[in-house]
């Protein structure tokens, strides 16, 4: 199959270098991304501590990416998670991505661990592990800037801050200085590695089977992007336009998920973004470039998102924008997931009200959330008490904080509050990596149409976004927002792949390499987990038990058997047994023999 090229094994602990070629039936079964991840995962990390040398840490980009193709500046970043113990990924949007394939990689596997800190330098055939003892303990800024005055700006960095190093389990792999990848600590994995960062520069050319017609049709998709009426408001706003959207529809995580609304909504919003914003940037590739920056209260640039404001902003009471814009760029210093550190603060504030820790954090107080963000990331103090995740602080706190614990599996949950979307609960629950919204976001829709309604066919319609979301999107790999937030067309992206890889592939090709990747990210849970229980598949209770107090959604909560009954028709509609394992049948007509029962 065209449009490919090799795999890249670097091992820190001995230093031996392979490049492999990868086999035609790999490509057509599982594309790449997040399928050649799974692939990998499963037939070689088994049953090991997340954090030792026995795990491995891989960057998959997939045949869209780095060609001259609209969103195409994307890959994924995988790893067994330290923080849920299953299946975790990331997607980033980095030059990396572009200048891997550009050496002639598809996909970098990092075995081992090294001795002392070191970084991988990539260029194109030569690879080197080089030690980076003087970047240890820099932040993912400094990192980069040091990193491109001895190797030059053209080039791809990845890199992690001192809270991959403190091996903090959320801590994320950085590019850029904005973007992030591997909300499931997959910045922690490299640093259990002591791997600083990753240099790649590559200056060959990204296959495919015929160039002209990807330039081609890679000019008519940008066209079409910028021609949509959707367009001009998404290069104002960029997912901050969701900010608003959140709390008109009481959904904006607020207080800890207490409430879905925030009375200071309007200094947080996209309106407020418009007025504060100085520029912006974002991935290669791309003519939607959604990082907004804005100048934080000490006049240093930050990029926002929707997720990290949501977050840093309403659900921990912050409603200074240029404050939020400060945390945020804190956690891009440091290497942080935004989504599980507000989930992580908004916990202690809520623990520290409930007189459950001797501390006093109030809402919003900007002081306490600066310190505890340089705690989390020292691995100090407070920050010791929740850099394992909530699950584990509840566990430690104890006194029913469970229920307040906003995670599912053991990842925090994205910036949307579910009392009143029984269907977006069921999409966090069921998710393939813990609650993240990547591969089903299906709140719109929901809120759109019959918004309390428990019916099958929304459980059709989530196992519909899974399939293309995270089945297609992470394995092609291109960004899903021209999809997703300008209306650009899905029946574009079969075409894509039959010019890159010369060969027919339909729609509904891509929802079997979907189901096929889902199956097997499942098994690898069990797998590891030792096995599985039904209540994993649930939301925290706060959704069920607490309703909110407020807003459209004022008194509403999630009905618990009408919500176990969703649970049973995702199950059937899935072919997996009542307690979540996929049948035999099942993953033998994905392709998938020898798996059942191999957990
Ligand atoms: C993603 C998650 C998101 S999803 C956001 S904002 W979002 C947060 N961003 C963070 C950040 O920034 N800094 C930080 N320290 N932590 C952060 N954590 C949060 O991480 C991102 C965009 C966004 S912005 C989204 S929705 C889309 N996600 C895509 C996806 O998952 N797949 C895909 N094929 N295309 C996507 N396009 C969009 O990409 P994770 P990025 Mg990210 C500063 O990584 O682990 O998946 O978590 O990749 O390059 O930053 O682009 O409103
Ligand atoms: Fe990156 Fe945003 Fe462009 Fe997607 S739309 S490729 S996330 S800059």
């Amino acid at each position: 199959m065209d449009g490919y090229g090799k795999l890249l094994r670097v091992n820190l602990s001995d230093g031996k270098v392979s490049k492999e070629d990868i086999p035609d039936s790999l490509k057509e079964s599982f594309l790449g991304g997040r399928g050649f991840a799974i692939h990998l995962l499963w037939n070689e990390v088994k049953k090991v501590d997340p954090l030792s040398e026995k795990n491995k840490l891989i960057f998959a980009t997939g045949p869209l990416t780095a060609q001259p193709l609209p969103n195409a500046g994307k890959m994924v970043i995988a790893s067994k998670s330290p923080l849920t113990g299953g299946y975790g990924d990331g997607n980033i949007g980095t030059m990396a991505a572009v200048h891997l394939r550009k050496a002639g990689y598809d996909v970098l596997v990092v075995e081992g661990k090294s001795e002392k800190p070191v970084y991988l330098l990539i260029e194109d055939g030569k690879v080197g592990v080089v030690p980076a003892s003087d970047l240890w303990g820099k932040n993912t800024f400094e990192t980069e800037d040091i990193l491109q005055g001895k190797h030059g700006k053209n080039g791809g960095f990845l890199s992690i801050g001192p809270a991959g190093e403190n091996q903090v389990r959320f801590a994320t792999v950085m590019s850029q200085k904005g973007r992030a990848g591997g909300r499931p600590g997959m910045g922690a994995v490299m640093g259990s590695k002591n791997l600083k960062a990753v240099v790649v520069k590559g200056t060959g050319t990204v296959p495919s089977a015929d160039p002209n017609k990807v330039r081609e049709l890679g000019k008519q998709g940008y066209d079409e992007i910028k021609a949509k009426e959707l367009y001009d408001f998404w290069m104002k706003q960029g997912t901050l336009q969701a900010l608003d959207w959140c709390n008109e529809n009481a959904c904006l995580p607020t207080y800890n998920y207490r409430e879905g609304v925030f009375e200071h909504s309007g200094e947080v919003d996209g309106s407020m973004l418009e007025k504060l914003k100085v520029g912006r940037k974002g991935c290669p590739l791309c003519n939607m470039q959604c990082g907004n920056i804005i100048n934080d209260t000490t006049n240093t640039p930050s990029e926002l998102d929707y997720e990290n404001v949501g977050m840093l902003g309403p659900n921990i009471g912050m409603k200074d924008m240029r404050q939020v814009a400060l945390l945020n760029r804190l956690a891009d210093e440091w290497g942080m997931d935004t989504i599980s550190l507000g989930s992580s603060i908004g916990f202690l504030m809520e623990a520290s009200e409930k007189g459950l820790i001797p501390e006093k954090i109030g809402w919003g107080d900007f002081e306490a959330a600066q310190k505890l963000i340089l705690d989390i990331g020292n691995g100090e103090g407070l920050g010791k008490l929740v850099m394992h995740g909530v699950r584990a602080a509840s566990e430690i706190i104890g006194k029913g904080s469970h229920r307040w614990a906003m995670h599912v599996k053991g990842l925090e949950i994205s910036a949307y509050n579910c009392h009143g979307c029984p269907g977006m609960a069921l999409s966090f629950a069921t998710s393939p990596i813990g609650a993240h919204h990547k591969d089903a976001w299906i709140i719109s829709w929901e809120v759109a149409t019959d918004r309390l309604s428990y019916g099958k066919e929304k459980v059709e319609k989530l196992i519909e976004f899974q399939r293309i979301r995270g089945g297609f999107f992470e394995s092609a790999t291109v960004c899903r927002f021209p999809w997703v937030e300008v209306n650009f067309g899905l029946d574009r992206y079969p075409k894509y792949l039959e010019a890159v890889t010369g060969k027919k592939i339909t729609m509904d090709d891509l929802y079997k390499i979907g189901d096929r990747n889902y199956n097997l990210i499942r098994a690898f849970w069990i797998r590891e987990k030792g096995g599985w229980g039904r209540q994993w598949d649930y939301p925290p209770e706060r959704w069920f038990e607490e309703p909110q107090s407020k807003g459209k959604m004022k008194g509403v909560k999630v009905d618990r058997q009408k919500y176990d009954q969703m649970l049973s028709w995702y199950y059937e509609l899935r072919g997996w047994d009542q307690n979540g394992v996929p049948r035999k049948e099942t993953l033998e007509s994905l392709g998938l023999k020898g798996v059942a029962g191999a957990w």
